[in-house]
């Protein structure tokens, strides 16, 4: 095992080693984060999302650099939308369904470009992307195999949106015995609200979910 790193955190520091860790870069598609995707048509802002960019793009650059394991999620759907539950797309009433053309392309559709992953955060060689249907990353994913497949018992959580898919995953992976860091700083959320009491929620009560702490406290200790 290399090193172990003690991370300043709430509730109380998280301690890591490099090849036991992955960060974890949660939904950072098009759809999310930019105009005409799957959030704008819920009714939300995307440019409340869009701080996290250069931020999460300073420590992924850190994350390679040392060598961590890095792991992709994309939400979103199989182009005959077998694999999305009518409850999921018929709930609510968005400006645009799942599956509808957007300007780019079906929203939350595979394959579209809406449904990649940003240019500022794209994934390099080497690094996995995990395509879920759901909110959480191990729900009809290979992501379970893909940690257990590395060794990685720890997982450092970045991506949106707080409250929905970084929540989701890390309470799965806190069900299955994995120790979850949410990176504050980023992680993005449509409500300030909800980004607020979304990260106290994960480590109050002793560490409910896990801990959270800024990237930037772990970037020196990596460099
Ligand atoms: N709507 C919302 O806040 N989030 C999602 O639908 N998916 C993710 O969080 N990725």
């Amino acid at each position: 095992m290399s090193e172990t790193i003690t991370v300043p955190a709430k509730p109380y520091p998280f301690e890591f080693s490099i090849d036991q860790t992955a960060l974890v870069i949660i939904d950072m598609q098009r759809d999310f984060v930019e105009p005409g995707g799957f959030g704008e048509t819920l009714g939300n802002d995307v440019e409340e999302l869009r701080g996290v960019i250069p931020v999460l793009a300073d420590f992924l650059a850190v994350a390679r650099s040392v060598g961590m394991t890095v792991i992709h999620t994309r939400e979103g759907h199989l182009p005959d939308l077998s694999d999305c539950p009518p409850a999921k797309l018929n709930r609510g009433a968005p400006s645009m369904r799942i599956g509808d053309p957007g300007p780019n392309g079906r929203i939350l559709i595979r394959g579209e470009k809406g449904h990649d992953i940003i240019e500022e955060l794209y994934p390099i060689e080497g690094e996995p992307v995990v395509d879920k249907p759901g909110k959480g990353a191990f729900y009809a994913t290979e992501f379970g195999d893909l940690l257990v497949g590395r060794g990685i018992t720890k997982l450092l959580v970045a991506g949106v949106t707080t409250e929905v898919c970084v929540h989701t995953t890390v309470r799965e992976a806190n069900d299955r015995g994995y120790e979850c860091l949410v990176l504050s700083d980023c992680v993005g959320s449509y409500f300030p609200k909800f980004q607020e009491v979304g990260l106290e929620m994960v480590s109050a009560q002793g560490g409910i979910f896990g801990w959270t702490a800024p990237s930037t406290a772990i970037t020196p200790l990596l460099t």
